[in-house]
Order: structure tokens, then sequence, then C-alpha cells
């Protein structure tokens, strides 16, 4: 998935209920953005950036400064369609958001 400004593209919307997915968030735009979301709500998630690695649960909120990339593996716990947004004032209203369908 990539963010820039304003928008994100998602290369695979459709995710499996119970199958480990390592999902890579990608800026390339020039300012920071964040990647909000109920997407990992419940599920063992362990975030890899610049070769430091996060584990954690209930992560809602990654902050991803420009240029930085994040790899967020977990495995989708509830089916149905899940939205994300950057929460940066304005850039939602701008087109910063978008869904994932998980089956
Ligand atoms: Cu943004």
């Amino acid at each position: 998935m990539e963010a820039d400004e304003f928008r994100f593209a998602i290369d695979r919307p459709m995710l499996e209920a119970g199958r480990p997915i390592a999902l890579t968030i990608i800026n390339k735009g020039k300012m920071k953005h964040e990647f909000v979301s109920d997407l990992f709500a419940g599920a063992d998630t362990e975030m890899e950036s610049d070769g430091i690695i996060v584990e954690g649960k209930g992560i809602e909120e990654i902050e991803l400064a420009p240029g930085k990339r994040v790899k967020v593996t977990f495995i989708p716990q509830k089916k149905g369609k899940i939205n994300f947004i950057c929460d940066i004032p304005g850039h939602r209203e701008q087109g910063m958001m978008g869904a994932v369908s998980i089956r």
C-alpha cells in the first residue's frame, strides 16, 4: 500500500480472516501521513521499520514520516469491510481514505 498527497493506493484490497498477511505501507509523499484503522483490532501485530520491530495488540494508528515504509504482519480477525483513513486534519477530506475487504 502506498500513501502520498492525498491518497492511498492499495494493491491488495482483499484479505482472508485467519490467514497471516504482511502489509507494507509506504509514504511516497513529502508530508507526514497516518494510517488509522480497526484493521489490526484484536490481532497480534508485528511492525517493522528501519530494522526496528515492535510487537503489540490493538494497534490503531501508524504514523509515517515522508519516505518511510513500515511492514505490518498480522492475522485479520473479523470478516467484513474495514475502513482506513489518514487522520491528519484535512487529509481525509482530500481523499485519504479507503477500505479493505476481509472474507
Ligand atoms: Cu495524510
